[in-house]
């Protein structure tokens, strides 16, 4: 396999560094997001917490009630998904931006995978691939990894600048070396690991840190002695078969930090979406029709314009009080029927007036994409 350059981006904290960054009050203090603790009775569980609250132990998945025992004076909050959503877009926005700048065009080559809001894999090998006929040849392979660190400091630079948020960035020659030296890094840093040091660094690794193997696996590699990557090595790959079947071949390699899956960026998911705040709340049925066809019109035209299809339609509705409500629904199969995508937006919008007598104080539809064809 063509040797690689892989770049993994993961934002700090993301949700609990939203908030500080829209309170900034907070800076400092523990900030948990999550369920609501209610006085140490309530139910759910830890979204995340900031750097600060994790020195008390709080961490993601952990029960809120837990999180408030350990930290009671922390600030708990609750999610807002469409503020994390929102700023997720704009920042792959800034990523592929700073990307394109890296190739001789300025405009094309980007391969970039995004794995939730707040994360991404991004695969440069194209980008700095010109280099090559730039500098002689042995310069060349070390320059790339040089130039790949610059790159990475560029995004996380921008992302600093446009959006105030920190993030932290890892590089290697595959997604799982680029994806534990990303964690490694954290918070605020970048690693880079050659692909000579690559079976070094996996080596002394918990087995559960490895990604791919999830809790159940790294159980029964424990119960059979194998605590660390390392431990993997001094089982045979038949061994490995005769526990895990098929899955054998891929961990194995993965024991020597090779990882030969690509960068894929079908997986990417957009949205296009628009709101609106009125002046004054209403309940006027004219002017909310109106106005939310008015929106759903851009939204299909912005679309249209993109050659997307969507999969997804979501209106949300802030009634006065800041009381704020969505509703989705999707189609079996992408399709770029936008006729069809404001109708099913019209019929969630006008459930909303039915169901409330509230007034209306936003109102907004977003269309999630199902199309790669725009990277
Ligand atoms: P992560 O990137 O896993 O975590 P993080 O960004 O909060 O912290 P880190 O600095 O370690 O990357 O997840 C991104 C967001 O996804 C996180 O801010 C909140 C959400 N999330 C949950 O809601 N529940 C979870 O169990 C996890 C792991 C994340
Ligand atoms: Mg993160």
């Amino acid at each position: 396999m063509k040797s690689r350059i892989i770049v993994h981006i993961d934002m700090d904290c993301f949700f609990a560094q939203v908030e500080e960054r829209e309170s900034p009050q907070f800076k400092g203090k523990p900030v948990v997001v999550g369920a609501d603790p209610n006085g140490g009775k309530g139910r759910g569980v830890v979204s995340t917490a900031n750097y600060e609250a994790r020195k008390y132990g709080i961490h993601s998945a952990l029960p809120i009630s837990k999180a408030y025992a350990l930290c009671p004076e922390a600030i708990f909050l609750p999610p807002n998904f469409e503020l994390y959503s929102r700023t997720s877009e704009r920042i792959m926005q800034i990523i592929r931006n700073v990307i394109q700048l890296y190739s001789p065009d300025h405009r094309t080559i980007l391969n970039m995978e995004q794995m939730s809001l707040d994360e991404a894999y991004i695969d440069i090998t194209e980008n700095l691939w010109y280099l090559f006929f730039t500098i002689v040849k042995n310069r060349y392979q070390r320059e790339k990894w040089e130039k790949a660190q610059e790159i990475a400091e560029h995004m996380r630079a921008e992302i600093l600048r446009q959006e105030k948020l920190a993030c932290s960035c890892g590089i290697g020659p595959n997604k799982m070396i680029a994806k534990i030296a990303c964690e490694k890094a954290k918070p605020n840093g970048v690693l880079t690991v050659r692909p000579a040091e690559a079976e070094k660094f996996v080596e002394p690794l918990d087995i559960e840190k490895m990604p791919g193997i999830g809790k159940k696996t790294a159980e029964i590699l424990k119960g059979s002695g194998v605590r660390i990557v390392k431990d993997l090595k001094s089982r045979s790959e038949h061994d490995l078969q005769n526990l895990f079947g098929s899955r054998a071949k891929e961990m194995y390699r993965r024991s020597y930090g090779v990882d030969n899956n690509a960068v894929e960026s079908i997986r990417e998911v957009k949205s296009i979406g628009k709101e609106i705040t009125f002046e004054n709340d209403t309940r006027d049925p004219e002017l909310l029709i109106r106005t939310f066809q008015d929106l759903a019109r851009e939204v299909a035209k912005e679309a249209v314009e993109q050659d997307c299809s969507w999969k997804t339609v979501t209106v949300v509705c802030r009634f006065s009080g800041f009381e704020t409500h969505t509703k989705a629904k999707s189609v079996q199969k992408p399709t770029k029927d936008w006729t069809a995508f404001r109708a099913e937006g019209m019929k969630l919008f006008l459930r909303f007036i039915m169901e409330k007598q509230k007034s209306i104080r936003l109102i907004g539809i977003r269309a999630k994409i199902a199309d790669s064809s725009r990277l």
